[in-house]
């Protein structure tokens, strides 16, 4: 594999969509760097990660083409902040959805000057992203929707809208039957926005298209996460990260072969005994919360400290996935129904209790042969941060090794991060 690599820029388009051209230039050349260490450094990547390189090189300028011809052919852009808002009924409207989480320290500052700093960094990152003008995708979507899972993003918001149209879902904290009877009204109405948005009704055929669509692109990421999981591991858990961020961004239809190739691959990789890892190499699940691109922190250091991540318990990894949709047979009211219990099943930490979310972990780390969980908290996240208590507690009664860490996007903790990771390296490999 080349090992030349680079970010690409197109100050024209940028401008063209009222972004702050000179501050950006700065980021491309950042984002090169950086991917330079953390994914060009690796030795023996799958061929087809060239893809997924060639998806980041054209972050900023190819996949923002598409998107601005998207909107060209009368196509709604939409932004979403978390895997609740049904992606499918975007689909089945042929419209574009895109994950505007924010993952790069670059566009806290800016959201600083606003919010208040003791909130977590995904919401300030995306949140600065917009204020300062330095997000292509932020700059292209029509509009954003937003929901209610953390009081962060629900008051955030409030705020965004003056920069964005922002919609908000209000997502159900508890998961009972009048909180589904809710969560259906919700999802009508996204529904009907969406429509009086393109100006035209959803039709059952297309609904179930749009089903079908992310049904195979969440099937596809369940089949690579299954041969991830083999030991020893035929992919890096960077690369895994990397793929799982870009299916926010890319298309779904071309993301979902891209996927099946990457698979067909491992498959003869693990036939001929071509691993990303050596035999013996310690194995580590990632659980908690989501890592929206480019947060690489944890990823790099972990696989740089000796182990491989086999795993990501998060919303970018196997929430997004781990569920779909059966269609068969059902009329519209039937596929809606189906859909918004498909979408009940996402344990996320802002539902109380949350049961389902501590013995899916303990899943998860068996299905992924794992030595030992690693539980990611962004900083100020409450809920997660709280629930890594219960978490602690399931892993001690099944005898995992566990650790919580909590960070954010800065440098400043790396080298705290590194000890801790290697001595708890230490602990699962003794
Ligand atoms: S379904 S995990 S994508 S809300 S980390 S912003 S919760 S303070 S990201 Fe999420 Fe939807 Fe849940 Fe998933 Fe708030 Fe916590 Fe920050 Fe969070």
């Amino acid at each position: 594999m080349s090992q030349s690599f680079q970010v690409n820029s197109d100050p024209e388009l940028w401008a063209s969509l009222d972004m702050d051209v000179e501050r950006f230039m700065n980021v491309p050349p950042m984002l090169t760097q950086a991917y330079m260490n953390i994914f060009m450094s690796q030795v023996n990547r799958p061929a087809v990660m060239a893809y997924f390189d060639e998806m980041v090189s054209n972050i900023f300028t190819g996949r923002i083409k598409e998107i601005v011809g998207a909107k060209a052919e009368g196509r709604p852009v939409i932004g979403t902040f978390c895997v609740y808002v049904p992606e499918e009924i975007i689909q089945a409207a042929n419209g574009v959805c895109i994950g505007l989480c924010g993952g790069s320290q670059g566009s806290i500052a800016d959201a600083e000057k606003i919010l208040p700093r003791n909130i977590c960094p995904m919401v300030k990152s995306a949140f600065g992203f917009k204020v300062g003008r330095i997000c292509p995708f932020f700059q292209a979507v029509d509009f954003v929707y937003g929901e209610t899972t953390c009081d962060a993003k629900k008051k955030t918001w409030e705020l965004l809208d003056q920069y964005v149209p922002t919609h908000v879902m209000e997502i159900p904290q508890m998961k009972r039957e009048r909180d589904l009877r809710l969560w259906i009204e919700e999802v009508k109405d996204f529904k009907k926005a969406i429509e009086e948005q393109v100006g035209k009704e959803i039709s059952e055929d297309d609904l179930k298209k749009g089903i079908e669509t992310l049904n195979a692109k969440r099937k596809a990421m369940q089949r690579l996460n299954r041969l991830r999981h083999h030991d020893p591991s035929p992919i890096s858990g960077r690369d895994m990260l990397l793929i799982q961020q870009i299916a926010f961004y890319d298309i779904p239809e071309r993301f979902t072969i891209k996927v099946h190739e990457l698979c067909d691959e491992l498959e003869d990789r693990i036939k001929l005994g071509n691993f990303a890892a050596a035999k013996g190499t310690p194995r580590v699940m990632v659980s908690g919360t989501p890592m929206a691109l480019p947060n690489w922190k944890l990823h790099h250091i972990i696989e740089g400290a000796g182990a491989v991540v086999v795993n990501e318990e998060s919303c970018i990894g196997t929430r997004y996935y781990k569920d779909t949709i059966d269609t068969d047979g059902l009329s519209m009211d039937g596929m809606l129904q189906q859909l918004t219990e498909r979408y009940m099943k996402i344990d996320c930490s802002c539902f109380t209790p949350n049961d389902e979310r501590i013995d899916q972990v303990v899943k998860e780390y068996r299905d992924s042969g794992a030595q030992g969980i690693i539980d990611y908290c962004l900083q100020f996240c409450h809920t997660y941060n709280i629930e890594a208590v219960k978490l602690r507690e399931a892993c001690s009664r099944e005898k995992i090794p566990f650790m919580a860490i909590e960070s954010d996007y800065s440098p400043e903790d790396v080298g705290q991060l590194q000890t801790r990771v290697e001595a708890f390296l230490e602990q699962i490999e003794g």
